[in-house]
């Protein structure tokens, strides 16, 4: 890389959140995205773990910074915390559990809605589709939510076997510049 081509890598931090029912996968879909290289830092206080990755484009270096709630959906009490400076959100959802599916518009879009500036960005993911004879949310289902919702983008993944992951979180990382009126 010459000195000019050094000079042109912009660098940018998101702080980024994931959301969605117990155990549809949010911390697995955290941990193959960031596979060996993520940094996790405990705060026990928060009950959150706070996750570093660096995602390296071509013309920009960005630092997503991800909360990452520890078993307390709830979160009531850190909840301001939990949003504050948040640009981006994944809306997840469990392909096998409708709940999850019905509780992403009655619950979390509104909840990021009511604590995130109006033009964060948020992308529909539909994980766990590696159980397909368990599945009971098909894919056009997802669609028409994600469009109802006004969703930056729907996609399906498999946090066990690392399908779509990266894909879901580069699409958040794109969106969010888009959004920013960052031209790479
Ligand atoms: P959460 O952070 O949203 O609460 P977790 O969810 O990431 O802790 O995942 C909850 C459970 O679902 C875990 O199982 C995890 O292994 C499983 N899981 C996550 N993603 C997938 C997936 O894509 N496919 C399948 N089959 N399972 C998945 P355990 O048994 O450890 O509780
Ligand atoms: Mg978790």
């Amino acid at each position: 890389m010459t000195v000019e081509e050094t000079k042109e890598l912009r660098e940018f931090v998101f702080k980024i959140t994931v959301l969605g029912e117990a155990a549809v996968g949010k911390t697995s879909l955290i941990n193959m995205f960031c596979e060996g290289t993520f940094k996790e830092d405990y705060a026990p206080t928060l009950g959150a773990n706070i996750v570093r990755k660096d995602v390296n484009l071509e013309k920009a270096k960005i630092r997503l910074i991800m909360w990452d709630l520890a078993g307390q959906e709830k979160y009531s009490v850190i909840r301001s915390m939990y949003f504050q400076g948040c640009v981006g959100a994944l809306l997840v959802y469990d392909v096998t559990r409708y709940n999850t599916f019905e509780s992403i518009s009655s619950k979390w879009l509104s909840d990021f809605k009511k604590y995130v500036r109006k033009e964060g960005v948020f992308i529909l993911i539909g994980n766990k589709i590696d159980l397909e004879e368990e599945r009971v949310v098909p894919t056009e289902k997802g669609e028409e939510l994600a469009k109802k919702i006004n969703a930056n983008r729907f996609i399906e993944t498999s946090a066990k076997r690392g399908e779509n992951i990266e894909e879901a979180f580069l699409l958040l990382v794109n969106q969010i510049l888009s959004n920013h009126g960052v031209v790479l």
